[in-house]
């Protein structure tokens, strides 16, 4: 294809054309998001990833060729525009554009599997279906803008704070947090798994001198539930901090998620107002309440819960319920969290384990853990894991192994509460869950 593609660039996207521009020529380029044919007037929305510009075309006084290419345009094809800007105070933006010169770059085919504009809601399944098409609606394509906020914010913070960034195996060959939900695969001649956390990595690298460490990469969940909360492969933020204990992580994660609140109110102002969201940013630090006075809540509010046990999904709405925003749940029982987990000195039957939730949503676990090797074989074989398993993560805890913490994040579902978002779907691409691995 000759023409604009080859021999122009791209001088704008379409938030940037604006009054300032009058009189100028520019060369746009994007997908055609509807065409109004009023006999005497075309108007053309053309839509790039920052928004919309119309393209006017009055049929008398543009070249016929122009004419031509803008009665072949069909919706969501792609197009290069080069054209002079000029006022018009009813289009977005305050601008409209003349064409001068209009090239089909690739056309769409129709009819097109779904509706790309916000005039039709589809089931969410149809959208993954066609997702790329999906993510063309601001509605949508706003929600990964905030998650990548989300991410930059984040690597920032661990940067800003001392943090080195690492990256762990995610191709393993035994469980991290006990021998349940993995998923198997064939690794040449052995079985082996996805890894559900970069927990026992972290860990090791503690006592590799380190010091704090973070990692943000993918971990894969063998469940089989079907939740609004549930992904099969989800994206975890994990810390680790060597002689660090809960409170320090603690304060650290609690620091993390409010830079993270005021960045993506201050800087995704935009696409809030496209999700009609709003960000509530807390004036203090988040409260705390200890698992009993949990499970007094939870009782309180109807829903029966003994002690010892995790909370139910009825559990986890009754104290969001009375718990707004976003708070920690700490002093867990030491039987429902994992080995590595630290007991408390006093009363071993609670934890050093805490849990960030936002109302009814379970955002992060941490806790101080187990640096002792003696304790931690104990508490391996108390959860009915084989400590033979262990050997390499073992290894780690003999030689010089500080006192340290850490936490991991779950930063989709995160997202979930950045975006209003209720389904854990919406906030990932190509999300896999028990039913679906297309796209
Ligand atoms: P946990 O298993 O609680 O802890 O996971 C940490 C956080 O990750 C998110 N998460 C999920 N998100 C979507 N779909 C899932 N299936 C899913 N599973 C977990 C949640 C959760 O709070 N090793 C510990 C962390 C630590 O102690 O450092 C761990 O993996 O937001």
């Amino acid at each position: 294809m000759q023409g604009l593609l080859n021999e122009w660039r791209r001088t704008h996207y379409t938030k940037n054309v604006n009054v300032d521009l009058k009189d100028e020529e520019i060369i746009i380029m994007g997908w055609v998001h509807e065409i109004r044919d009023l006999g005497g007037i075309i108007f053309v929305l053309i839509r790039d990833r920052e928004g919309m510009v119309q393209v006017t075309v009055p049929a008398k006084h543009v070249a016929p060729e122009v004419l031509e290419a803008i009665r072949k345009l069909r919706k969501e094809s792609v197009v290069a525009i080069r054209g002079i800007v000029q006022e018009a105070g009813k289009a977005p933006n305050g601008v409209e554009i003349l064409p001068e010169e209009v090239e089909i770059l690739n056309p769409a085919n129709q009819p097109l599997p779904m509706d790309p504009t916000e005039k039709v809601r589809a089931e969410i399944d149809t959208r993954l279906d066609s997702r790329f098409i999906d993510i063309r609606k601001a509605s949508v394509s706003s929600i990964f803008k905030i998650k990548s906020q989300l991410l930059h914010t984040v690597r920032d913070f661990f940067y800003e704070n001392g943090f080195i960034e690492i990256n762990t195996p995610k191709l393993v060959a035994s469980a991290t947090e006990g021998g349940t939900e993995l998923f198997p695969i064939t690794y040449f001649e052995r079985e082996a798994f996805l890894g559900q956390s970069p927990q026992l990595y972290k860990q090791i690298m503690m006592s590799s001198g380190m010091d704090k460490v973070f990692e943000i990469a993918q971990i894969f969940r063998a469940e089989e539930h079907d939740t609004l909360r549930h992904l099969n492969e989800a994206i975890s933020i994990d810390m680790e901090a060597s002689f660090m204990d809960d409170k320090d992580v603690m304060k650290i994660l609690n620091n993390m998620i409010t830079q993270v609140l005021i960045d993506t109110k201050e800087k995704c102002n935009n696409e809030l107002t496209i999700l009609e969201h709003d960000i509530t940013i807390p004036d203090g630090p988040f409260p705390v309440v200890n698992y009993d006075d949990a499970v007094d809540i939870i009782n309180s509010k109807g829903v029966e819960m003994e002690w010892g046990d995790d909370l139910s999904r009825a559990a986890e709405k009754a104290l969001g319920d009375t718990m707004d925003g976003f708070y920690f749940l700490t002093e867990w029982p030491s039987e429902i969290k994992p080995f590595y987990v630290m007991p408390n000195k006093e009363d071993p039957t609670k934890s050093h384990a805490f849990d960030l939730m936002y109302k009814d949503l379970e955002i992060s676990s941490g806790a101080t853990r187990i640096h002792q090797y003696d304790l931690l074989v104990e508490k391996i074989t108390e959860k009915g894991l084989n400590p033979d398993a262990f050997g390499s993560y073992l290894k780690a805890f003999e030689y010089g192994m500080p006192p340290h913490a850490g936490w991991g994040v779950g930063a989709d579902r995160l997202t979930m509460v950045l975006t209003g978002s209720n389904n854990i779907r919406e906030t990932v691409l190509f999300p896999r869950d028990r039913h679906r691995l297309t796209p």
